[in-house]
C-alpha cells in the first residue's frame, strides 16, 4: 500500500472526466487500498480517484461511525429518490481548510460495483447521501465550490493560490 498525492483546487486535472472501470482486477484493488490509506492519512471521509490523479470511476467512503462500514464504489451511478433538498456544510481534501454549505437532494439510490466487481445497491440519506453526490461530482470533474457563488469560489481560489506562494518561498 502507498500514500498518493492529493491534487488541490484549482489544479486543472481535477476537471478531468473519469472513465468507467472495464474490469475490477488487482490493479484496481491496489488503487482502492491506496485511496483508503491516503484518505485515512488525511483524515477524510470520502475520496474519488480523480483527486489522486487517476481518471477512473472509483470512490472510497468511510464515515467512521457505528452505522456505516467502509464503502468501495466502482462505476457508481445514483438516482434521486426525493424532491427534498437539504443543506449541509461540506469540505473537501482537494480544498483544504474551506467549508461551505451546499444544497443537494436528501435521498438517493446508489448502484455500483464493490471491490470484487460485484454489483450492489444502497439507499442513502443524511451525510452518506451528501458524500455519495460529492464524490460522484469529482468523477465528472466537478467540485463542491462549483455549487457556490462565483464570488465565494474566486475568494477561495485566491486564498489557496496565495497560500501556495507563501509555502513555495518558506
Ligand atoms: C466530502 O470530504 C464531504 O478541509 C469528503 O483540512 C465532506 O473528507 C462530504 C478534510 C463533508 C460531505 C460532507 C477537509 C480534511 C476532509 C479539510 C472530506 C481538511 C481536512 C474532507
Ligand atoms: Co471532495
Amino acid at each position: 500500500m502507498a500514500l498518493r498525492q492529493i491534487l488541490e483546487f484549482p489544479d486543472p486535472r481535477l476537471r478531468t472526466i473519469a472513465k468507467p472501470v472495464a474490469i475490477v482486477d488487482d490493479s484496481i484493488r491496489t488503487l482502492v487500498d491506496d485511496m483508503f490509506e491516503t484518505m485515512y492519512d488525511a483524515q477524510g471521509i470520502g475520496l474519488a480517484a480523480t483527486q489522486v490523479d487517476v481518471h477512473l470511476r472509483v470512490i472510497v467512503i468511510d464515515l467512521q461511525d457505528d452505522e456505516h462500514a467502509p464503502l468501495v464504489m466502482i462505476n457508481p451511478e445514483y438516482e434521486v429518490l426525493t424532491q427534498q433538498i437539504d443543506e449541509m456544510q461540506e469540505g473537501c481534501l482537494s480544498v483544504p481548510g474551506f467549508y461551505e454549505v451546499v444544497k443537494r437532494p436528501e435521498h438517493v439510490l446508489l448502484k455500483a460495483l464493490d471491490r470484487d466487481g460485484k454489483a450492489y445497491e444502497l439507499e442513502a440519506t443524511g451525510l452518506l447521501a451528501v458524500c455519495i453526490q460529492h464524490e460522484c461530482d469529482h468523477l465528472n470533474g466537478k467540485l463542491f465550490v462549483d455549487h457556490l457563488s462565483n464570488l465565494k469560489r474566486s475568494r477561495i481560489r485566491s486564498k489557496i493560490t496565495k497560500q501556495k506562494r507563501v509555502e513555495a518561498t518558506t
